[in-house]
């Protein structure tokens, strides 16, 4: 666990015991016998990128993949030495440091190959492994059409130091109920697989399936899953969190103490633009997180979890801190719970993403690092 010094009471848990379980529910619910790679791209979706890396292998994950090179050195300065693969275009130029630390690169054009080869051979640093990218329909990045595959496979035969170990694709509807457009992009994977494999022999790693494919569509899954969100306990859409093809359990949580409680009388108002007004004597508790924390101003109204009941944010969420109304008064160092559980209720990232008008997914990424992550097996 990474060491800090906490001055203020407001923190984000993260339960590694949950990482670990949702892990085991590739193998022990929907027997994949694929390896997974961990996406740990942002900090792992804003839990924490090495100490999701670290439990995510400790789990029985054989792989790992971030956006960034920086990410990637990130976990490789951590002492991380499983393959890690960059799904995001890195330069050409600097190949020579990805490779220098054994860290694959997603390559898709052949100018790409062809750029990089001649910094590799002038840096003199080891063998660049790659994985190519396939685009069958996200149209994000990727080889679109068989001739670009034929050139950088005829690019990659000439080179001498990049070497193709891997090549995948990435799906755009897999969390949908409507799996047509899943079945076009896999049809287009398929047949772009077979000019692949007429021009290049050699055996690669395959990998096509996000956490919603994977547990959507399980007996698609090649030689890795690229297993994201649901590592995290999260289902990647509302159809698949209403199925559930597997049970998940979300390993963040998000916290914070009443640093004041005081009482207001009818008619006064809280916090700027006075938008909310006292009927009637009313408690009231402050909490230090604010929309720089990434507890953002549209969350006014949302409810908070204090011993173990919903009370509402009233007025403007500030930038370090929000009013809440209370239902008593409560002792400043109350414990207050903005996302996770408190006795029976609770506030999932779900209800979060809803009144942010968003997905799961943003909800722990927008959680500035000035909230430190706290560690723990339950
Ligand atoms: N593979 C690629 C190429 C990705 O971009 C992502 C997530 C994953 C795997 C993991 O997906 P999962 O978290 O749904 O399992 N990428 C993104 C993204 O770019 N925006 O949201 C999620």
């Amino acid at each position: 666990m990474m060491e800090f010094t906490q001055y203020r009471p407001s923190w984000a848990e993260v339960d590694l015991e949950c990482i670990q379980y949702n892990i085991g529910q590739i193998k022990e619910e929907l027997n994949i016998p694929s390896k997974i790679m961990a996406v740990v791209k942002a900090n792992a979706y804003g839990h924490g990128g090495v100490e999701i890396a670290q439990t995510a292998l400790k789990a029985g994950a054989e792989a790992v993949a971030v956006a960034l090179l920086e990410e990637a050195i990130e976990l490789r300065n951590a002492g991380i030495d499983a393959p890690i693969l960059v799904l995001g275009k890195v330069l050409p130029e600097f190949s020579p440091v990805a490779a220098g630390q054994n860290i694959m690169l997603t390559v898709f054009q052949k100018e790409w190959i062809e750029e990089a080869e001649k910094h590799m051979v002038d840096s003199k640093e080891a063998n660049l492994h790659i994985h190519l990218e396939l685009d069958t329909g996200m149209n994000r990045t990727g080889i679109f059409d068989e001739e670009e595959l034929e050139a950088c496979l005829e690019a990659l035969k000439k080179s001498e130091s990049i070497y193709l170990t891997g090549a995948y694709t990435h799906f755009a509807t897999a969390d949908e109920e409507d799996s047509a457009y899943y079945m076009q992009q896999l049809d287009r994977f398929k047949k772009l697989a077979s000019v692949f494999e007429t021009i290049w022999p050699d055996p690669v790693a395959w990998h096509t399936s996000n956490s919603a494919a994977t547990i959507h569509f399980p007996n698609d899954a090649a030689d890795y899953i690229r297993y994201g969100v649901s590592m995290y306990g999260l289902y990647p859409s509302p159809y698949l969190a209403q199925t559930q093809p597997i049970k998940l359990k979300q390993a963040f949580s998000l916290h914070s103490r009443l640093v004041e409680v005081k009482q207001v009388q009818p008619g006064e108002t809280i916090s700027y633009g006075r938008t909310y007004m006292a009927e009637a004597a009313e408690w009231i508790g402050t909490v230090p997180i604010g929309y720089a924390d990434g507890w953002l101003r549209k969350l006014q109204g949302a409810d908070v979890l204090i011993a173990g009941k919903r009370m509402p944010i009233v007025g403007r969420i500030c930038m370090d801190q929000f009013m809440v109304k209370l239902d008593q008064e409560y002792s400043v160092g109350e414990m207050v719970t903005l996302i996770g559980k408190q006795q029976a209720e609770e506030i999932t990232m779900q209800e979060t993403a809803d009144l942010l008008d968003t997905i799961v997914y943003e909800v722990p990424c927008t959680i500035s690092a000035r909230i430190p992550r706290v560690y723990f097996k339950s």
